[in-house]
């Protein structure tokens, strides 16, 4: 059984993320969706709040697991069982960081693998900063995420 794992920060899940794990689901025989818990960086919503949003936004999706995980992701998927990370490219400019981390995970432990998948190029300039920038100035995100994303910025920015 291959398992794949799609890792992020999804503050919040877009249509691009959704994109690459509805994508993986068709090709690996379960994908786990793990968000990191960081408590450094600034974040719009909470871990317990964006797992939710990607909980509802993959509820059609049989094979797809939300979590999330502290650390190196290495030793969660040791921890899971899983052998593939998978990462979105979305320009040139993400390769280089891409490379680098694909490359010390393989030091790190030779037996993953890091799967890369092309943006679809409808979401080639989607971002969670986009979303929250864009959401900010009350333009619409409709075409950006799904509803409860969309209602849920709504909800946070009110606030
Ligand atoms: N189209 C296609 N793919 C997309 C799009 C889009 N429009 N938007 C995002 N993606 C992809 C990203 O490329 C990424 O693969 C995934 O979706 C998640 O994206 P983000 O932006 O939510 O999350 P990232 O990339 O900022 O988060 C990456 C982590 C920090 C979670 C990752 O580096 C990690 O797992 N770190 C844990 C520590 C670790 O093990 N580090 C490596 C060794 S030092």
């Amino acid at each position: 059984m291959t398992i794949a794992v799609c890792s992020g920060s999804f503050d919040p899940v877009t249509y691009g993320h959704l994109d690459i794990i509805a994508r993986s689901s068709k090709v690996f025989d379960k994908v786990i969706v793990a968000v990191l818990i960081n408590s450094k960086k600034n974040s719009m919503f909470s871990v317990e709040e964006r797992v939710e949003l990607l909980r509802q936004a993959t509820a059609d999706m049989d094979n797809v697991e939300i979590d999330s995980f502290n650390g190196l992701l290495i030793n969660y998927m040791n921890e899971r069982g899983a052998n593939v990370i998978i990462r979105g490219l979305r320009a040139v400019s993400d390769f280089e960081y891409e490379m680098q981390v694909a490359s010390i995970n393989k030091k790190l432990d030779e037996k993953i693998e890091t799967f890369f998948m092309m943006t679809n190029n409808q979401y080639s300039y989607l971002s969670s900063s986009i979303v929250k920038e864009v959401a900010k100035y009350n333009a619409s995100v409709a075409d950006l995420v799904p509803p409860v994303v969309e209602q849920a910025l709504k909800k946070k920015l009110s606030e």
